[in-house]
């Protein structure tokens, strides 16, 4: 038998998940953040910061159909899009399946991020070369301050809300992002797990539902994230993810998002229902 290599996250203090790892492709210091991309056995090529798994070329397609698909198809007509964060370019290669989408603006603080996502993972970064697609290497926390009702959608695809992405979940922001969209917009954020973020996800629903008419939890399976089950929040000024008529949504090509799971990742269990204001 060979070598054994394996990478280890800590999900949480008292918790790990490690994967087999065939060969080191990419590691790096950023001024952000340690950047690394390896080739596992079980996951194919992963993206891992600061020793914390983003995705991998076998699960990625839950995390980013939901982040985008389920908040595009609430709009009637989302030509401005905003995505902060995301920079391994996965939650643009689904945005631009739209047809309606005119302009996808990606802010992404890492120029490091982008460089490997484009080197190491086609797959993910493939939507990048689209005319619609513009790429800022900026911090999204002042794009949004900067950019007033500017955006029809705004996603805020980040890492966890620990280092860099801590502004990311606070209610500062999301006021912002509330001036930063257009008068119908809406935003959807990555928030977590149910399992191990339970405060988090109450303190943000609550946040969002004192700023945002509509507010909407909704869940997909991310095996390689913490819990494997993982939440997104969306804040709507007008528009209500569950009032779409689901027969009536544009054909996408897709393998995780379809109009039956539209409505049914709104479909929560008590113990993650009773994390939603009252
Ligand atoms: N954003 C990271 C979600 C958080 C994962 N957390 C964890 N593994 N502890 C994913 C970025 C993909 N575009």
């Amino acid at each position: 038998m060979g070598l054994e290599v394996w990478f280890t996250e800590d999900q949480t203090e008292n918790l790990r998940i490690s994967c087999r790892v065939k060969e080191v492709l990419f590691s790096g210091q950023s001024p952000f953040q340690q950047v690394a991309v390896l080739d596992t056995v079980e996951f194919g090529r992963m993206l891992v910061l600061d020793n914390i798994i983003q995705t991998n070329v076998k699960d990625e397609f839950v995390y980013h159909e939901m982040i985008s698909h389920v908040g595009l198809n609430t709009l009637p007509n989302p030509e401005k899009v905003l995505v902060i964060g995301g920079g391994d370019g996965g939650t643009v290669r689904e945005i631009v399946k739209h047809d309606r989408v005119k302009q996808v603006v990606l802010v992404e603080i890492d120029q490091m991020v982008i460089d490997v996502a484009k080197k190491f993972l086609p797959e993910l970064s493939a939507g990048f070369g689209d005319p619609r697609v513009q790429i800022l290497v900026e911090d999204g926390i002042k794009h949004v301050k900067e950019n007033k009702n500017a955006y029809d959608m705004i996603i805020v695809d980040s890492t966890d809300p620990i280092g860099p992405a801590v502004g990311l979940f606070s209610e500062e922001f999301y006021r912002d992002i509330y001036e930063s969209l257009r008068e119908d917009g809406l935003f959807v954020a990555q928030t977590e797990s149910p399992f191990f973020n339970r405060e988090l996800i109450a303190r943000i629903t609550a946040t969002i539902n004192e700023i945002f008419p509509v507010t909407r939890l909704f869940q997909a399976v991310v095996s390689t994230y913490p819990g494997g089950y993982w939440t997104f929040t969306m804040g709507s000024k007008k528009y209500d993810p569950l009032a779409v008529d689901i027969d009536k949504l544009p054909k996408l090509d897709t393998k995780w998002y379809s109009p039956e799971i539209h409505r049914a990742a709104f479909t929560l269990q008590p113990f993650v229902k009773e994390l939603l204001p009252r």
